[in-house]
């Protein structure tokens, strides 16, 4: 950086979309809009999660989500702030949130293209990592298009992933990131929350996966759930015929499991188990926008048998397995499913 006290030409978040956008045909710079709405929505949040204890903002808050889980106080405020920020950014026309049951509807002026499915921190166990950090906070979003004619309906959000036209996350670690790709061949980018000016500066540029890591993600607390294929991989993974072993990691965070996977390399599982034949992610909120970015970044991301990005959505809060990271691991893994198939 420069010899300067403050750095007079950094590369903001805005100004690199703004950037970006002159390699878009027809951009009409709503993306642009909604990215700013976004970006003050994670800027709030983050402020909230650094004072959480202090603010009490920790604990339950009483009501349960679609998947019938305590929602603790941050999630309903970071869900709050997400849907005013988006609805007021006049350029969004419905939103997919966890929180919410149905899809809002937004009624704006105009309909607006993008549709937008903020997962917010939805169980942010804000427990105090060994390093003082959050790493359970966590939004992300994947834009989509409205593609039919006439009044937006929930069904217009049962997109493919494939569809998108920007997906991303936000992180509270020890620092505050916004990781995002806005297109196809638009590459992956990673932003830092610089709070002296409140802006997110390029911190990461062209993110790109490890065609092959050295570590292994998944909640070994199920191992006697899973199906033969994930017990056979695993197993590998730990005792090699040859070679070393791989490490173990894993948050319980899918935002800080995924971006040490896309830094780092290796792979990311959470696979259908006895008790949840789906998988726990969702497709449309934790799935999509994770494939897009880790895609987008040179890896692969499965269902176990064809891309995240394929899968037709049937509702807006299906769950999915999900295996991504680096592409010779979630290849190998596959294998490994496809030799047991119709065992
Ligand atoms: P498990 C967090 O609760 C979450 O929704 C994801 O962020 C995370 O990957 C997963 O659930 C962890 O689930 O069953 O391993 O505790």
């Amino acid at each position: 950086s420069s010899s300067n006290p403050i750095d007079t030409n950094c590369m903001t978040l805005t100004r690199f979309v703004l950037e970006q956008q002159k390699h878009i045909p027809n951009a009409t710079g709503e993306l642009t809009q909604l990215l700013v709405s976004i970006q003050t929505a994670v800027k709030a949040i983050s402020s909230a999660v650094r004072k959480a204890g202090i603010a009490h903002l920790y604990g339950i808050a009483g009501n349960v989500n679609v998947q019938g889980e305590e929602v603790k106080k941050l999630d309903v405020l970071s869900n709050e702030l997400f849907v005013n920020m988006l609805t007021s950014s006049y350029s969004t026309c419905l939103l997919v949130s966890e929180e919410n049951e149905t899809a809002l509807e937004v009624r704006t002026v105009k309909v607006c293209p993008h549709i937008v499915r903020p997962a917010v921190g939805r169980r942010v166990n804000l427990c105090c990592q060994g390093i003082g950090s959050h790493t359970n906070c966590r939004f992300f979003f994947s834009h989509s298009r409205k593609q039919t004619p006439g009044p937006v309906t929930p069904n217009d959000a049962l997109q493919k992933g494939n569809e998108m036209v920007a997906g991303g996350y936000a992180l509270y670690g020890s620092a505050t990131m916004v990781v995002l790709s806005v297109g196809k061949g638009q590459g992956v980018h990673g932003f830092m929350l610089d709070p002296a000016i409140g802006e997110f500066v390029l911190s990461d540029y062209n993110i790109r996966v490890p065609s092959r890591g050295k570590i292994y993600s998944i909640n070994e607390g199920y191992t006697s759930l899973w199906a033969p294929a994930i017990r056979e991989y695993v197993d590998s993974k730990k005792c090699p015929a040859s070679g070393k072993p791989y490490g173990a990691r894993y948050i319980g965070s899918m935002v800080a499991d995924v971006h040490r996977t896309l830094k780092y390399g290796g792979i990311f599982m959470y696979p259908a188990t006895q008790d949840a034949p789906k998988g726990k992610l969702r497709l449309l909120y934790e799935g999509n926008p994770m494939a897009y970015i880790v895609q987008e970044a040179g890896g692969l991301a499965s269902n176990g048998e064809i891309s995240i990005l394929d899968v037709q959505p049937t509702s807006i809060h299906q769950r999915s397995p999900i295996f991504l990271g680096s592409k010779e691991d979630v290849e190998e893994l596959l294998a490994v499913m496809k030799k047991h198939e119709g065992k």
